[in-house]
């Protein structure tokens, strides 16, 4: 656990940053306990990024979770990444897209059809893989879904101004609950699903399976996941991947410190930390950690606490999980789909498997 604030530091009168405060309501009163309902509870404690930042630096080792690594300026860094020599997924990804794009637009070929993005990231691939679709003669929708507006509005306004007339619909929302709603808002179309750039590889292989099957269940039988899966290769091409020699992956991973400096009165100082990547053979996983370099005590205001690092204490940051052309097997085996194709670029080092989703009819056992 944390320590208590430094005497010399008062509390702040502030209250912690909490959630929009939902509309108050009296629990309902039952004697000797109460049902609270949603509505009852006034706010959360603190918002999601403290909150994780403060169970992430009380745990042993110490950890923050990647998704806290795209803010702005993080998000600025990584298209940097995706520029860059040494990051290899991005431009073996886009060779796959180039190639053999158009093969899987064919298979939509008069069909009405939802391109759905998780996570735009790089959108010059979707504008790629759009154009494809429409040359093949599908009738395509593009559907950006992202949890923050301003991210999906950028989206949005990107694909305009490449492709005028293309009929948009974005949503705001999680993932899982926005396919949830697509499906439930059923137009006859076939969705086919973006989970492209290597996204699955900061879920380890049990939340990867999770993911899987949440979507699965969240689509209809008939409709397609398209995942960028990034292949195990040489180990030092991988090294060099996450340990570029502009340090632009260090000032990538080392914006974690600088976010909770900005948004949650952090006093980090950044010289007295190193950015660490390394290659887990035995898990697949590259791994990267900020390590302190010296014993030193950091207050972060906002969670009125003092975090004690030793020498050379790491912070875990990032997985990103590396596969095997069985792992992917297993993985569409174990989630209900069935692999349409797995296609890549020309070393082999990065693969885009199209997977249809397969259900069957309750008592039947038939597949659709
Ligand atoms: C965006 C998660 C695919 O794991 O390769 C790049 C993020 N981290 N360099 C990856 C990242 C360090 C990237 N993903």
């Amino acid at each position: 656990m944390p320590s208590k604030p430094l005497p010399s530091k008062p509390l702040p009168s502030k209250p912690l940053p909490s959630n929009p405060s939902p509309a108050k309501a009296s629990p309902a009163k039952l004697g000797i306990y109460h049902v609270l309902l949603p509505t009852d509870i006034p706010t959360l404690p603190l918002n999601e990024f403290a909150g994780s930042v403060l169970e992430g630096l009380s745990e042993r080792p110490k950890r923050l979770s990647s998704r806290y690594l795209y803010d702005d300026r993080g998000s600025g860094l990584f298209r940097q990444i995706m520029t860059l020599e040494e990051y290899y997924p991005t431009r073996c990804e886009a060779e796959i897209i180039e190639a053999h794009g158009p093969a899987i637009a064919a298979r939509f070929a008069g069909t009405p059809v939802n391109l759905v993005d998780l996570g735009a990231g790089d959108g010059a691939k979707t504008v790629r893989l759009l154009h494809q679709l429409q040359a093949a003669g599908a009738d395509v929708t593009y559907v950006p879904i992202d949890i923050s507006e301003q991210a999906l509005r950028t989206a949005c306004e990107t694909l305009a101004g490449e492709l005028p007339g293309l009929p948009v619909k974005g949503l705001v929302a999680e993932y899982i609950a926005a396919l949830h709603w697509l499906t439930a808002n059923d137009d006859g179309r076939v969705n086919l699903v973006l989970f492209l750039g290597s996204n699955i590889g900061n879920f380890n292989r049990a939340q990867a399976r999770t993911f899987l099957r949440q979507l699965w269940s969240a689509l209809n039988p008939g409709d397609y996941v398209l995942t960028g899966f990034d292949l195990k290769k040489d180990i030092d091409l991988l090294l060099a991947a996450y340990n570029d020699a502009k340090g632009v992956t260090a000032a990538f991973n080392m914006n974690l410190l600088n976010r909770i400096n900005r948004e949650l009165g952090g006093h980090f100082d950044l010289d007295k930390f190193r950015h660490y990547s390394t290659y887990d053979v035995f898990t697949g996983a590259m791994e990267s950690y900020l390590v302190s370099m010296e014993k030193q005590t950091v207050a972060i205001d906002t969670l009125h606490s003092n975090f004690h690092f030793d020498a050379w204490e790491p912070i875990h940051t990032e997985y990103s999980y590396k596969y095997l052309e069985s792992d992917i097997r297993s993985l569409a085996d174990s989630t209900g789909f069935a692999i349409a194709d797995t296609l890549h670029d020309s070393k082999r080092w990065f693969a885009d498997s199209l997977w249809r989703v397969v259900k069957t009819i309750s008592g039947g056992g038939v597949a659709l």
